[in-house]
């Protein structure tokens, strides 16, 4: 008897589902509502790597860890903020009937009360649920990412202020429940899906990579303190196509992967791990959407204010200390002043190395000092820090297809953004943000041929452990585009952008 494996993620955590060919639909469903830990009423879709919805059916083609399914849980009644409709229609309903009886006897009968009482428990009943939202009732991918900037006509519109109370209060309700061991193992791995998760949600990941790397105990850091701080940091990030609080997590979650994977818990200190995690989580802190060549074409306040030298970094950093500034959200506070001004430091040199322009400054500077490294050097370890927050920032192709491709739909969106505005202003616009220009593939193959492949090679000649990790999925990545770009070559097509 044949078996077949199905490798998935759901809620976060990979799972493989094995089944015989004589297993019916039926069976095979409830195989994945069980691994999805779904009730009767919920709704299962299967996507493959390519983002189409799959049937949950006995003929599913087996795959790959690397080539996963993701399953996805839609609660049929749950979804989106407050109460579902179909318990405001039923509302509705009983307020109707209602009217209609005491129309007819004058008042209102037992059971109209009871029925009331009824709905109302079944909507506590609801809210107490609702903070769960990692089970995935509230789950929002790239297209709803994406979506949210084009919002649709006469749909409601929660305002930032709204948006970001509902966050803070969602976040705070689950702060307190334990994550489960498969999720913490996996927000340990370059292959974690950054889409599966809501805000409220990334935020308590976030809590728990502090957490599990003790910044708490050893450097004395107050839980409340830290979920201010976090939370701030989430307000600071702009609702803009690439550069917003899910590419800060994605950033922050490849630096707190590649700190297990290279074991530097046994070789930094506490402080230059955090140095390096806050550096992650802060270094696109309040970005515009328009780039360092946009900010000094067009004079811009920034460019202005920092003398045209790395004017989004060095706003990047100082946003990441004005938050450090605020008592409530000073997770530095209970530090020596030596502690601290090494940690300002740290953060300020990795916060400014993520300045493209100076890519090639750092890498080679890297390569001088990667044969010859020493811990105990000052210098070659403030130059690991460095490369380890760049390397994190750039990281995408690293990861699965499936979660990689809709960043690069999300950087050419914000690009394009970009070039439009400067075609209109009569600025400079580059090449490879022009939407009349830019190939999708092409810039593609280049960008991992020449900067991510360079980059990710010198770093796993010091921990050779990343080979697998991620220089083998960058290749991949390469061979993915490359094969792309031969496809749009020979159909002599436009590529689609
Ligand atoms: C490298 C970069 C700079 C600013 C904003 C985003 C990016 N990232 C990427 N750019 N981050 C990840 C990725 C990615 O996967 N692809 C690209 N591709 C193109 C657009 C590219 O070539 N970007 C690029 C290359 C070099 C550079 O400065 C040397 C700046 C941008
Ligand atoms: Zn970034």
């Amino acid at each position: 008897m044949t078996t077949k494996i199905i490798h998935f993620t759901v809620n976060g955590r990979l799972e493989q589902a094995e089944f015989g060919a004589e297993c019916s639909a039926a069976d095979v469903k409830d195989l994945f509502r069980a691994a999805a830990e779904a009730g009767p009423h919920h709704i299962l879709k299967l996507y493959n790597t390519n983002g189409g919805v799959v049937n949950i059916s006995p003929q599913l083609e087996a795959n790959t860890r690397d080539s996963h399914y993701r399953l996805e849980v839609v609660a049929s009644d749950l979804k989106g903020v407050g109460m579902p409709s179909e318990i405001d229609k039923m509302e509705c309903r009983l307020s109707h009937l209602e009217s209609k009886v005491i129309e007819g006897v004058g008042k209102t009968p037992d059971i109209i009360c009871d029925l009331h009482s009824q709905v109302e428990s079944f909507k506590k009943k609801l809210e107490s649920v609702a903070h769960l939202s990692w089970m995935g009732l509230f789950r929002e991918d790239a297209d709803q990412h994406l979506a949210k900037f084009s919002p649709k006509p006469g749909a409601p519109q929660l305002s930032m202020e709204e948006e970001h109370q509902l966050v803070h209060t969602k976040f705070l309700n689950m702060s307190s429940l334990q994550v489960t061991e498969e999720v913490r193992e996996l927000l340990k791995s370059p292959i974690f899906d950054n889409w599966q998760w809501e805000e409220a949600e990334m935020l308590v990941l976030l809590q728990v990579m502090f957490t599990d790397l003790e910044f708490l105990t050893a450097l004395h850091i107050e839980l409340a303190i830290l979920q201010n701080f976090l939370f701030e940091v989430y307000r600071h990030y702009n609702s803009i196509p690439f550069h917003n609080f899910r590419h800060c997590f994605c950033v922050t979650q490849m630096m707190y992967g590649l700190i297990w994977l290279t074991e530097l818990r046994s070789k930094l200190s506490s402080a230059d791990l955090l140095i390096m995690l806050t550096s992650a989580l802060c270094h696109d802190l309040d970005h515009p959407g328009y780039n360092n060549v946009y900010q000094i074409n067009a004079q811009t306040d920034l460019a202005l204010r920092y003398n045209d030298i790395s004017p989004l970094e060095n706003h990047h950093c100082a946003m990441a200390f004005r938050i450090l500034s605020k008592p409530e959200c000073n997770i530095l506070k209970n530090l020596t002043v030596d502690q601290y001004k090494h940690i300002r430091g740290g953060m300020i040199k990795c916060i400014l190395a993520t300045d493209m322009a100076r890519h090639n400054e750092i890498l080679n500077r890297f390569k001088v000092i990667q044969p010859v490294f020493d811990f105990g050097n000052k210098e070659h370890k403030e130059v690991l820090m460095k490369i380890m927050v760049k390397v994190s920032d750039i990281s995408n192709e690293a990861r699965p297809m499936a979660v990689a491709e809709p960043w690069l739909d999300c950087l050419l969106q914000e690009f394009f953004n970009q070039s439009d505005t400067e075609k209109l202003q009569g600025l400079p616009v580059t090449p490879f943000m022009d939407r009349d220009k830019v190939s999708k593939p092409s810039s593609q193959t280049n960008f991992i041929r020449f900067v991510l492949l360079p980059l990710f090679s010198e770093l796993t000649k010091l921990f050779p452990c990343l080979e697998q990790h991620i220089l083998e999925p960058v290749r991949h990545a390469l061979e993915y585009y490359s094969e792309l770009e031969r496809a749009s070559r020979d159909t002599g097509g436009v590529d689609e952008p």
